[in-house]
């Protein structure tokens, strides 16, 4: 089991991942992109994806033409999933890729 994050650590945070909203449904992290096309927009997922699979930790993601949409959470954190460090690893991963 992972360690979810606490409200203290969450809001902490977040305020540190400008454009990064808190899902409190899922125990999440989201956040959209947008490229200038789709080449742009599926290089940038390459880039995440590397890295993703080197971590063993992988983005929920939906993808349009140049829109990413990511929401972060851990699938082995808490009862029924919810944010951990992990998330905000790889959150700051995905805006170096950026
Ligand atoms: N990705 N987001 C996310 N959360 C997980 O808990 C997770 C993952 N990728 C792989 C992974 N866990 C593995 O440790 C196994 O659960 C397959």
């Amino acid at each position: 089991m992972v360690a979810q994050l606490n409200d203290d650590e969450r809001k902490a945070a977040l305020a540190k991942l400008p454009g990064w909203q808190y899902d409190g449904e899922r125990d999440a992290i989201s956040r959209s992109f947008k490229f200038s096309d789709f080449t742009e927009a599926f290089a940038f997922m390459t880039r995440v994806a590397l890295h993703a699979e080197k971590a063993d930790h992988h983005p929920e993601w939906f993808n349009v033409f140049n829109r990413v949409d990511i929401l972060l959470t851990t699938h082995d954190a808490g009862e029924n999933g919810g944010l951990s460090q992990r998330d905000l690893d790889l959150a700051a991963v995905i805006e170096a890729c950026a």
